[in-house]
């Protein structure tokens, strides 16, 4: 059967021109959504122009024109949907709403992935303020899809490398520690590191699997889960020096929230709280209505993090 046809949305972001690349080096022939309000973001033009030379196609379209949304859906059979879920204050997880509403209308889309690509926002109802917001934004987008009944694959993509490995799970920084570490309580707790090309790989892997319909597909691959300690060890065996090991507890990391410091960073203690003290990630079985990635697709040669470390050095 002849490749589907895949239109990325938000195809110059992080995670977005990895899966531009992904869904080219699969063979299907691939459509990235244009958006006028781009203006003068110059490096994201470039993108765009970039993926053209490399064979994909691009569709103009808006959010902010219903019908423009609807015509570039026509064009395709598959919608991944990679709008940041970081930089919250620009964007808002609830504009896909206006994605689904495209998609309702044009049926003819075989299948649809929102954006999610991080801890599964449906184990989450508990999260903390102002954190959750990630999470009930992202229920609001599924349950609107599966109100519409369109098919859907979540992709529960756990920890980005450029976010947790490079900086072995410091907050406010993306690169290594030079003496002295943060430790996370006992830094025990395991979690799933991923390289972000991999992501796109497994999901584009997932877009035409059958075994991946109206699932969840969490990418857990057995030698990227690791505890704090261990991602530390495994840096000061490759730069053959140690570091000094400092613990924080929950009560004290937590106590930063009740300070009224920038949003993005009350953001960011929420959702490391949940990764580092509570084990979000690996505190449940994968049951009945989930899939995960590494054992779906096993020819793929996932990054280590010893590997995706050594970038650092
Ligand atoms: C792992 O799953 C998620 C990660 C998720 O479901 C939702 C959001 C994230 C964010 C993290 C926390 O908000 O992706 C990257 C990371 C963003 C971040 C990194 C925020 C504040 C920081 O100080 C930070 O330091 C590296």
């Amino acid at each position: 059967m002849e490749k589907s046809r895949v239109l990325v949305v938000g195809g110059t972001g992080y995670v977005g021109k990895r899966l531009v690349k992904a869904s080219l080096a699969e063979g299907h022939p691939t459509y990235v959504l244009q958006r006028p309000e781009i203006s003068l973001d110059i490096e994201k033009l470039q993108s765009l122009l970039d993926f053209k030379r490399r064979g994909a196609q691009l569709i103009e379209g808006s959010f902010s024109d219903h019908r423009s949304l609807v015509e570039a859906v026509k064009q395709v059979d598959v919608v991944i949907s990679a709008m940041s879920g970081v930089h919250f204050r620009t964007h808002n997880l609830l504009t896909q709403l206006k994605l689904v509403d495209a998609i309702k209308e044009a049926g003819n889309i075989k299948r649809f992935l929102p954006s999610e690509f991080g801890i599964d926002p449906a184990r989450m109802e508990h999260a903390l303020e102002p954190g959750r917001v990630t999470f009930d934004e992202k229920m609001v987008v599924r349950k609107a899809i599966e109100e519409a009944k369109i098919p859907y694959t979540y992709v529960s993509a756990n920890c980005f490398g450029g976010y947790f490995i490079g900086n072995l799970s410091q907050m406010e920084t993306l690169l290594p520690p030079k003496d002295k570490v943060l430790i996370y309580g006992d830094g025990n707790v395991k979690v799933v590191f991923m390289d972000e090309d991999d992501v796109a790989t497994y999901t584009i892997k997932s877009i035409d699997d059958p075994r991946t319909l109206n699932k969840t597909m969490y990418l857990r691959p057995p030698e990227n889960i690791l505890s704090q300690r261990e991602l530390v060890e495994i840096w000061e065996k490759l730069t053959g020096r140690t570091l000094e090991k400092i613990t924080i507890s929950a009560e004290e990391f937590l106590s930063q929230l009740k300070g009224t410091g920038d949003l993005a960073h009350q953001v960011g203690i929420g959702h490391f709280y949940h990764i580092f003290y509570e084990g979000c990630l690996t505190n449940f079985e994968i049951g009945y209505n989930g899939e995960e990635a590494s054992k779906l697709y096993p020819e793929v040669d996932y990054t280590r993090v010893h590997d995706y470390l050594k970038r650092y050095l």
